[in-house]
């Protein structure tokens, strides 16, 4: 695979110069693209293994984009910074098909910085004020109108039965390494459907929703410190307001990596979990029900759950999704998560009384 030549597919306003790779993401390859005139792109290979619909997926992020685009322009915001662009091809498509894989380019974003986690509550505050912002622009648009790019991404108990089909498989003879893991799901498995059954039967809204809602896809303005833009929208689809919540919290308010070997310190800084409430409800309280605001604290343990469950499936599958770097990656990353659900669990008590204090506050 040669990314300058396949740049040079795209319609760029020079030649493609320089490129190298760029991110830590779990799933597709991106490189950032020099052209001759100065000017820069993101270059990414999209996983068709964990997308299988690229039509849908490009289409939405097409329509999503132009409508922030035309919001961000409304507020007299800088649309060249503040939301993602879409270069097309040079005949006129979303993204280039060719025989070494599936390609899109994005117009780059100059200085941005982001993070794997919270260096400070203030940050933290600002993730959750700019993911409840992206939900509450989104919310004239249309969800149902938009491809399900994963189907059943956040359904927890779905993520649990292909861990029981895993386990069922043993593809990678690794069931006898995860027993206590295991036993641990199995022991939760009346806690999992909670957002799915509320779901279902009405009474949370179906909305526009991220899905991935990781500290390190929004990204920041080095100069003022504060968010600039939401990125990686392949999994921008219909989704709970919930998953949003829930991820942000799982990702950005842990007290380590998502891949620390050391167990016993997983968590949740609480002190960060206020701070991204505060955010998140001083911009989307408006748009949110009672039964949304009251779920979530528990939407952070299920969506931490969930994760923990999609890792240690993906261990036992033989790590054929998420990318990693060495051999026993995903299970660190499972243990980690899983010992994260657990304390969120014992924490759900004070999780609740910060979320009544600030919405009481409003
Ligand atoms: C993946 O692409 P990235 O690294 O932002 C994954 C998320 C997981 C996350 C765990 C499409 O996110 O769902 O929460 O890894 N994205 C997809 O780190 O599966
Ligand atoms: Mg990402």
């Amino acid at each position: 695979m040669d990314p300058l030549a396949l740049a040079n597919r795209f319609a760029l306003p020079a030649s493609a110069a320089e490129a190298v790779p760029f991110g830590n993401g779990h799933i597709h390859n991106t490189f950032r693209i020099r052209c001759e005139d100065g000017s820069l792109f993101l270059l990414q290979q999209i996983n068709t293994g964990v997308f299988r619909q690229i039509e849908g997926l490009m289409q939405n992020i097409q329509r999503v984009t132009a409508y922030l685009r035309s919001r961000v322009e409304a507020d007299g915001g800088d649309t060249s910074r503040e939301c993602l662009r879409l270069i097309p091809t040079k005949e006129g498509e979303l993204y280039l098909n060719d025989e070494s894989g599936v390609f899109r380019l994005y117009a780059f974003i100059r200085d941005p910085l982001a993070f794997d986690r919270a260096e400070t509550p203030l940050a933290f505050r600002q993730a959750g004020e700019a993911f409840g912002r992206f939900l509450k622009l989104l919310d004239g648009f249309d969800a149902s109108s938009l491809c399900e790019t994963i189907p059943d991404f956040h359904h927890t108990p779905k993520r649990y039965a292909a861990l029981e089909e895993a386990v069922k498989q043993n593809a990678a003879g690794r069931l006898s390494e995860v027993s206590s893991e295991l036993a641990f799901v199995r022991g939760h498995v009346h806690t999992l459907s909670l957002l799915t059954e509320a779901a279902d039967t009405g009474r949370l809204p179906l909305r526009v929703t991220h899905n991935d809602t990781k500290l390190n896809n929004i990204l920041f303005d080095r100069e003022s410190g504060r968010p600039l833009c939401i990125v990686d929208l392949d999994t921008v689809m219909p989704g709970l307001s919930l998953y949003d919540f829930g991820d942000a919290i799982r990702s950005g308010a842990a007290l380590c990596a998502e891949d620390e070997a050391d167990v016993s310190r997983a968590g949740i800084d609480l002190t960060l979990f206020e701070a991204y409430t505060k955010g998140f409800l001083s911009s989307c309280a408006d748009i949110l029900t009672p039964s949304e605001i009251a779920l979530l604290p528990q939407s952070a343990y299920l969506l931490t759950m969930e994760t923990g469950i999609r890792f240690l499936t993906d261990y036992l599958n033989g790590d054929t999704y998420f990318k990693i770097r060495f051999p026993d990656h995903n299970l660190r990353r499972a243990r980690n998560q899983l010992a994260m659900a657990a304390h969120i669990e014992q924490c759900l008590p004070q999780m609740e009384a910060i979320v009544s204090r600030i919405a009481g506050q409003r």
